[in-house]
């Protein structure tokens, strides 16, 4: 048959799809083993100060943008601070917001369910993690004239790129742990972001202090989290 390497659907290039084909069996290999390598994987609070090169981060980045978007806008920013003095500053800003949401913004029943992870409102790991990245969602966009642009699912676009992200740098053998400090808006402000970003997620990245401990949870099994229509 002759295969064309590309055509045009509806007046707009397709190009062949190559996938990668293995037997059942190897599917089944690749499938558990992967899934061993990420039941591995945990949020780490304590992080040695041991530096990350920037080319890491660009690859991590550049994974994690390869998660599908409404439209394929791409809605997303990534920020990336190994700079000290902007990670105190974000540490600083964190810790007043976070000093008031442990005091008095959460409910009784949110610190009890907390408690178990040991978490409170010093968040050291802005300083000590050579890399901060800060995942910015794009509200919007706008055109060349100043126009608002639409953009589509961008809460889940940017989930997916967060997970993805979070997959590659646990991947690569660094750890992160998805930090939310509430309100987030001073990230916007100290990274000098424009108006259509809003920060959705800050994920610090390096490697795990040593030696680290982290809470014994476990994970719900198959039965609990499936249903399965045969
Ligand atoms: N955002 C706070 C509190 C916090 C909330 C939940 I839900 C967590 O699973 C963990 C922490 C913080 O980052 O400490």
């Amino acid at each position: 048959m002759d295969t064309k390497d590309h055509i045009l659907i509806n007046g707009f290039k397709h190009i062949l799809f190559e996938q990668e084909v293995y037997s059942p069996e190897k599917i089944l290999l690749k499938s558990k083993s992967f899934y061993q390598k990420m039941d591995k994987r945990r949020s780490v609070r304590e992080f040695s100060s041991k530096p990350v090169s920037k080319t890491i981060i660009e690859n991590l980045i550049k994974t994690a943008s390869t998660a599908p978007s409404g439209a394929h806008k791409q809605p997303w920013t990534f920020c990336a601070v190994s700079n000290l003095e902007i990670k105190s500053e974000i540490r600083k800003a964190a810790e007043l917001e976070e000093k008031e949401s442990y005091k008095s913004r959460m409910s009784d029943s949110w610190l009890k369910d907390l408690a178990h992870i040991g978490t409170d409102w010093r968040k050291s790991f802005l300083e000590t993690a050579p890399w901060l990245i800060v995942v910015f969602k794009r509200a919007f966009e706008y055109d060349e004239k100043g126009e608002k642009l639409n953009n589509y699912y961008v809460n889940e676009s940017v989930g997916l790129v967060s997970g993805m992200l979070i997959t590659a740098i646990h991947n690569a053998g660094l750890v992160t742990l998805t930090h939310t400090p509430s309100p987030m808006r001073f990230l916007s402000k100290i990274l000098n972001r424009p108006d259509n970003e809003r920060p959705f997620l800050l994920l610090p990245v390096g490697y795990a202090k040593d030696p680290t401990y982290v809470p014994d949870l476990k994970r719900k099994n198959i039965n609990e989290i499936a249903e399965f229509y045969e």
